[in-house]
C-alpha cells in the first residue's frame, strides 16, 4: 500500500527575488533659478518693479534682490520648474525690451 500523499506535495521552496532595491518610477522634478544680472543702464527702480510683478515680491524683498544683483553681477530672482522659469524670463525681458532697458535675465538649472 502506497503511503499517503501530502496535499500541498510538500514543496517548501521559496522563490527569493534578488537583494536589489527597485527604483521608484519617480523624476525628482528639475528646477532652475532665474537669474538677473547687473548692467549700467538699467534703473533700479525698473529692476524693483520687475521684482515685484513677475517675480511676487515685496518691496523690501525686490529692493535686497536688485542691490545683491547690482553689488554681485547677478541676483537669483527665484527658483521655479521649467516652464514657469520659462516664462518669468520671456515677461522680464519683453517688460525690459519694451521699455528699451538692456536687463539681461536668464535661467540656469539648479
Ligand atoms: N546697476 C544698475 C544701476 O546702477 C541697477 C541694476 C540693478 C541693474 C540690478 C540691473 O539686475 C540689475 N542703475
Amino acid at each position: 500500500m502506497s503511503s499517503p500523499r501530502k496535499r500541498d506535495g510538500g514543496d517548501t521552496s521559496v522563490i527569493t527575488r534578488p537583494a536589489v532595491k527597485s527604483k521608484p518610477m519617480l523624476e525628482k522634478p528639475k528646477l532652475y533659478k532665474v537669474l538677473l544680472h547687473n548692467d549700467n543702464y538699467t534703473p533700479m527702480e525698473f529692476v524693483v518693479l520687475i521684482l515685484q510683478q513677475v517675480f511676487h515680491k515685496t518691496e523690501a524683498e525686490a529692493v535686497a534682490i536688485m542691490l545683491h544683483a547690482h553689488t554681485h553681477d547677478y541676483a537669483v530672482a527665484g527658483i521655479y520648474s521649467f516652464e514657469i522659469a520659462e516664462t518669468k524670463v520671456a515677461e522680464t525681458m519683453a517688460l525690459a525690451d519694451k521699455a528699451q532697458f538692456p536687463l539681461l535675465c536668464t535661467m540656469d538649472p539648479e
